[in-house]
């Protein structure tokens, strides 16, 4: 039978008693056989609206006949049955089920997406998800949910953006840093001097962490460091020595926006020719697949502020 895991979480009413009985709703149900069930972890609300309440999030691990529709279905009613209401996107909730992973399986439907494509980048998922199915595997990124786990506490707090240069990006990174400015960590987007090779790279952000990071009296590691867009296609441009990029920490995530090649503006009209920017984010799209098996976000479209709502979220997700 297939293995399936599911996220909890609530931030309304009686949040840790509503979280144990939707499983024990489950485990009762003659379609689901409960093979392993995680904490009650508290954490802070992750996008949406402010002054949300703390969550409590949780996770549990399935074995189950139904298909990965049905699955979806029966998460429903069970939040049904508690009185969730579906309202602003990322607001407060009585209760939330996601099918983050079923089998080994990928989906993608306008109702429903697996792997869930916001797991791998959120702590509130991935802590309690690794206690119940931390051999499980990441279909898209070919590493395990452990894996994916101890890379989101481990790896230095890195961001790094993967996209075609020009306004459109700047934007995003601009705005981003505003949206941001007022929470716990700072954010680096802007680098003054362009670094000759990676290794100058690395110690230009460190420098510029610590200087954020001090001046706001933080500790250097609650700097969240952005990578901008030359770093991710310098490598499609000129292949940098592999022991370069050893000077550099692997990002804690890793951005790609696959911005459609014919919303470019002028300014990018000037740099290439539209077969030319295809081939590049093309190849670039192919890079992050290929070579990034950690935390990574997809970002779709040409719409710079629901990029920003998608970005900050994520940056939010991944720090403690
Ligand atoms: N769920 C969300 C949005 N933000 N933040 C936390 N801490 N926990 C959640 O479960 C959560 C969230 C959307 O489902
Ligand atoms: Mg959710
Ligand atoms: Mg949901």
């Amino acid at each position: 039978m297939p293995t399936i895991l599911i996220a909890l979480g609530a931030n309304l009413g009686d949040r840790g008693a509503v979280l144990s009985k939707a499983v024990e709703q489950l485990a009762a149900d003659p379609d689901f056989a409960l093979e392993a069930e995680s904490e009650l972890f508290v954490t802070q609300p992750v996008g949406g609206p402010s002054g949300q309440p703390d969550y409590l999030n949780s996770a549990a691990k399935f074995s189950t006949a139904l298909t990965p529709k049905q699955v979806h279905q029966k998460l429903i009613e069970v939040e049904q049955t508690h009185g969730r209401v579906r309202g602003q996107r990322w607001g407060a909730r009585k209760l939330d089920l996601d099918l983050l992973l079923y089998d080994q399986q990928t989906t993608r439907t306008s109702q429903l997406t697996i792997p869930h494509p916001r797991m791998s980048f959120r702590r509130f998922v991935m802590q309690p998800a690794a206690q119940v199915a931390a051999e499980m595997l990441h279909p898209e990124l070919g590493v395990t949910i452990g894996q994916l786990w101890k890379h989101l506490s481990s790896a230095s707090p890195v961001v790094e953006i993967a996209a075609l240069p020009g306004p459109a990006v700047n934007e995003l990174l601009d705005t981003a840093a505003k949206e941001l400015s007022d929470r716990k960590f700072s954010f680096a987007s802007d680098l003054a001097t362009l670094p000759n090779s990676r290794s100058e790279l690395g110690t230009l952000l460190r420098n510029l962490c610590e200087h954020q990071a001090a001046r706001r009296s933080l500790p250097p590691d609650t700097c969240v460091r952005v990578l901008p867009w030359w770093f991710g296609i310098s490598d499609i441009i000129s292949p940098a020595q592999p022991s370069d990029r050893e000077d550099i920490p692997a990002a804690r995530l890793t951005v790609y926006w696959n911005r459609p090649a014919s919303t470019y503006g002028t300014i990018e009209d000037a740099w290439w020719s539209p077969q030319e920017r295809e081939d590049l984010q093309s190849n670039l799209a192919e890079a992050v697949q290929a070579r990034v098996h950690a935390p990574r976000l997809w970002l779709e479209g040409n719409d710079i502020s629901s990029a920003v709502t998608e970005l900050t979220a994520a940056i939010e997700a991944i720090v403690d």
